[in-house]
């Protein structure tokens, strides 16, 4: 399971603030803090459009400078602002994301197309809006998979987020999510699957709880990769417990190492 590491989004107060005021000791933290719990990717995410290609080159080279090593998932809705960090990145990251709006697929596949290493984040979505049914879902899907291919970008570099509404308003949302999911695996066996994790549970109270079960939910029908928080022990040891279930941990040492290393909070006495 590929783990993007959500902390660093603009839409985070505390993290707003730390953007304002250019504290980078802050983000510097936050940082090292995910990846410490063995985040993949790190999101980064301005939260606003003043400003979003400067605030996101800064968190670049800031991070960059203590963890060369790092990768980044650029999480912006303009494709210009992730045009001009491309190039400041060590690492290739995520682009995320492109969809069927506005010009994203054109500007972005051309830049990324022999850039291998870099994968990208495909929203199922398209100039009509948010889709409500696993058809609608499919439409984008085949969209987005005809400019993959006369672009010849290869489909295991591709991430596809089917999107997720609350299930307070859409009793329909997770069977919608793993419809989609295994419908895109059916036709694609190499290409990915991936979502944020806190959608689902948006007005209602003990998110966590829904937002575990459709963590274990969602990966047990194909979603490979998550952006979430991995600093929260919990999500974090259902994914990893999740895999061992799946058969992708095999003696469950991933499992074992993850526990020891104290990234569950609980350690053997
Ligand atoms: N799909 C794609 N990109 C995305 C999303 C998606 N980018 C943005 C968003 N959704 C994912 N990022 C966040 C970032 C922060 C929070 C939620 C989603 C958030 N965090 C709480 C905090 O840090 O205060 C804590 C969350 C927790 O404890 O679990 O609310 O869906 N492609």
């Amino acid at each position: 399971m590929l783990i993007i590491g959500e902390k660093l989004n603009g839409a985070i107060k505390s993290v707003a603030e730390a953007i304002n005021n250019r504290d980078a000791a802050f983000i510097g933290d936050l940082a090292k803090k995910q990846l410490d719990q063995r985040a993949d990717y790190l999101d980064i995410c301005s939260g606003k459009p003043d400003g979003d290609a400067e605030t996101l080159k800064w968190m670049i080279e800031l991070i960059q400078t203590d963890h060369p090593d790092v990768r980044f998932s650029l999480d912006s809705p303009n494709p210009d602002t992730i045009l001009e960090c491309i190039p400041l990145c060590k690492n290739p990251g995520i682009i995320n994301s492109v969809s069927l709006e506005g010009s994203k697929i054109e500007k972005i596949f051309p830049a990324v197309k022999d850039n291998k290493g870099w994968k990208i984040i495909a929203l199922l979505l398209d100039e009509t809006g948010m889709p409500e049914t696993v058809e609608k879902r499919i439409e984008s899907f085949h969209g987005i998979m005809e400019k993959v291919k006369e672009y010849g970008i290869e489909e295991n570099r591709m991430y596809f987020d089917p999107l997720v509404f609350t299930v307070g308003t859409s009793p329909d949302s997770f069977l919608n999510f793993i419809g989609a999911s295994k419908k895109i695996k059916e036709e694609y066996s190499n290409a990915h699957i991936v979502s944020g994790l806190s959608n689902i549970s948006y007005g209602l109270p003990y998110r966590k709880a829904i937002n575990h079960a459709f963590l274990i939910g969602a990966m047990m029908s194909g979603m490979d990769s998550a952006i979430m928080d991995p600093l929260n022990r919990d999500m974090l040891g259902g994914v990893y417990a999740a895999e061992a279930l799946l058969g992708e941990d095999e003696y469950c040492i991933e499992y074992l190492s993850a526990y020891r290393d104290g990234l569950f909070g609980v350690q053997k006495q």
